[in-house]
């Protein structure tokens, strides 16, 4: 049997998940498409997973799809199938998985592979990674929530001008532009990452998930219905045992040992 396409490696309190095609740079296919789904199910059903980080091995982060033998002599390609099947149930769970995601971008990010990145909700970049709209270079248009997020994250026209042309970014351009949270040098993108996701796993894990809802749905929201979710948020959230350990260890003048609950 060969290597599984997505590595999985639990610490404490998170896992991390690795795309493992070096040698196409992490170019997804269906089995990586279905190995990371399960990841990302298998992680949400265990209690004590409280953050997830995503990287690639190798050189790159991801390549985008696989674009070996993609065309089957005779046949249309259905492309519109390939996205409900496998992309956008993986970009929906990315985003609503109740934990804090983060990516550390190890490499070039092309395609689909760039979109998985700015999909997630707090991405580190190592400084000699790049982003890449690389759909219009093969006569596509970008999928993968890159129409969404890029607007949003750097206003429409950088997302016009990067769709359109499908330059490559820099990872200093991409922090410039607000598509990444910080750069840094490549040798400490790891050590990063792996600080960052302890120790948001150490957090309070219900409250960083209905952040992470509040946050993304304040895009679609009026400010009137967005007070009304943070509310309707607080309400619940004030219920939890992680406010009453954070207030009373701001008053007993000590570290919060929250426990996600
Ligand atoms: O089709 C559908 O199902 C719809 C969904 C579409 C979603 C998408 O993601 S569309 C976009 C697909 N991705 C691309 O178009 C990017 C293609 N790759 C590149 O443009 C370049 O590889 C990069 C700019 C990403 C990196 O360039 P470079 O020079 O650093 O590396 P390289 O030499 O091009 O790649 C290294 C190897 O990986 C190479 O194989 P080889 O020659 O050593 O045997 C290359 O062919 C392979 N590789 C890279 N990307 C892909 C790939 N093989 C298959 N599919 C790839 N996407």
């Amino acid at each position: 049997m060969g290597e599984t396409t997505v590595l999985v490696t639990r610490a404490e309190g998170y896992r991390t998940l690795a795309l493992n095609r070096p040698e196409r740079l992490n170019a997804f296919t269906g089995e990586m498409n279905r190995e990371l789904m399960a990841a990302l199910q298998e992680a949400e059903a265990d209690p004590n997973c409280r953050a997830l980080l995503l990287t690639g091995t190798g050189r790159g982060f991801c390549a985008g799809q696989d674009l070996e033998g993609i065309f089957v002599e005779g046949e249309t390609p259905a492309l519109g199938r390939t996205l409900e099947t496998f992309y956008n149930p993986l970009l929906r769970k990315l985003r609503d998985i109740p934990m804090p995601v983060i990516c550390a971008v190890n490499g070039v990010a092309a395609g689909a592979g760039a979109n998985f990145a700015l999909a997630c909700d707090i991405v580190l970049a190592a400084r000699s990674a790049s982003f890449i709209q690389a759909f219009v270079k093969i006569g596509l248009v970008p999928d993968c929530g890159g129409t969404y997020f890029l607007p949003r994250l750097a206003g429409t026209q950088r997302a016009m001008a990067l769709a359109m042309t499908g330059d490559r970014l820099s990872a200093a351009d991409a922090e410039r532009m607000g598509l990444v949270w910080k750069v840094v040098d490549d040798g400490q993108l790891m050590p990063e990452a792996t600080r960052l996701a302890a120790s948001l796993a150490a957090g309070p894990t219900r409250s960083l998930g209905l952040i992470k809802q509040a946050i993304y749905a304040s895009s679609g929201n009026t400010l009137a219905a967005q007070l009304d979710l943070e509310r309707n948020l607080q309400r619940e959230i004030g219920k939890g045992a992680d406010y009453r350990e954070g207030v009373s260890a701001f008053l007993e003048k000590r570290e919060p040992a929250f426990k996600g609950a």
